[in-house]
């Protein structure tokens, strides 16, 4: 694995504990299938939705230390050299409803930024119980929507940078919205596909307030570049195409991820981000039954080397099936 990267990332068969009690440089251990409510240590970050494919994985994040840790208010983090990751998980059944629980959890998020030496969001994770329970505008994504604007847009006309995100739906039977972040001392690179509506603009049909966040940010840090790409799907312009097509879906949703690379590129000059063994992929799949058809169309379009993971999750909009997120270098 090469050293250049800002936050070298990847899939580990060892256990999270193996992984919080080894090197010294750990930032963050993600585990998959286990509720939120359940971090062990600041650093251990449980996700509610499952893996689907085979051995066990945990994803890993480290970076140049010292690396510190603590709780803030609600959040729990973990501050490196040059980066932090913080995540919060709020138990939707001490909360009034999931406008109320996500503008509380963004609210905290912002709090905890304002006073961090690493004050910029360059990427945000929301995992979403139910996230398409409830018709038309109740619809727990779009309330998601509201509340994320409630608490980020203090100034309303005003848009602040926005970080790369994913927002994914995790089981019913979660009780807790999960969000957590990757964070630097200086905004990351934003970049918008020229294949898709920017979300911030998306029209009126697909909720109150548009999701807030930027197709990807590429990270700088002492010459090394990483990119962070958002939550991609079949999204051309700003509707979904290929419904019910699921294989065609996620070939959609990589030629969006390339799109987008190469815009990155167009705008950066000189590097280009690699999908290569130094990147992962995070595949959401909303039907377990779905898991071979798309890890053959993957495996067919993609280059074996990138390393990925494959989680059951919904995604945002009812016709979606498949998603991609992921973290690649850039050489
Ligand atoms: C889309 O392209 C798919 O609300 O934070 C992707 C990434 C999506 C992030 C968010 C939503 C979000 O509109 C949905």
């Amino acid at each position: 694995m090469s050293d250049s990267m800002p936050l070298r990332v990847s899939y580990q068969e060892a256990s999270a504990s193996d992984w919080l009690d080894g090197p010294d440089d750990v930032l963050a251990v993600f585990e998959f299938g286990r509720s939120p409510l359940d971090s062990c240590d600041p650093r251990h970050v449980p996700v509610a939705l499952p893996q689907l494919d085979s051995p066990p994985r945990v994803e890993v994040w480290r970076c140049e230390g010292p690396i510190k840790c603590g709780t803030w208010d609600l959040l729990r983090f973990a501050q490196g050299g040059h980066l932090t990751m913080g995540h919060i998980a709020l138990d939707l059944r001490e909360q009034p409803g999931m406008r109320e629980a996500s503008r509380l959890a963004y609210d905290v998020l912002q709090a905890y930024l304002q006073q961090s030496p690493h004050p910029w969001p360059l990427k945000i994770w929301n995992y979403i119980p139910a996230i398409n329970e409830g018709a038309g505008d109740e619809e727990l994504y779009r309330q998601f929507c509201l509340g994320r604007a409630d608490a980020v847009l203090i100034d309303p006309g005003d848009l602040p940078p926005l970080p790369a995100a994913t927002a994914i739906g995790g089981p019913r039977d979660e009780a807790a919205l999960q969000v957590y972040f990757l964070a630097g001392a200086l905004p990351g690179l934003d970049v918008e596909n020229p294949r898709q509506v920017s979300a911030w603009r998306y029209p009126r049909q697909y909720g109150p307030r548009s999701p807030l966040f930027s197709r990807g940010t590429i990270l700088t840090l002492n010459g090394a570049r990483q990119f962070l790409i958002s939550g991609t799907a079949s999204v051309v312009g700003h509707q979904t195409h290929h419904e019910n097509q699921v294989a065609n879906q996620l070939s959609e949703s990589l030629r969006n991820v390339h799109s987008l690379l190469n815009e990155g590129h167009r705008l950066m000059g000189d590097s280009r981000a690699r999908l290569d063994r130094d990147g992962i992929l995070k595949v959401y799949i909303r039907n377990a039954e779905d898991l071979e058809v798309i890890r053959q169309t993957l495996e067919a379009e993609a280059p074996a080397e990138i390393q990925r993971i494959y989680l059951k999750g919904d995604i945002c909009r009812e016709n979606l099936l498949t998603e991609i997120d992921g973290m690649v270098g850039c050489a």
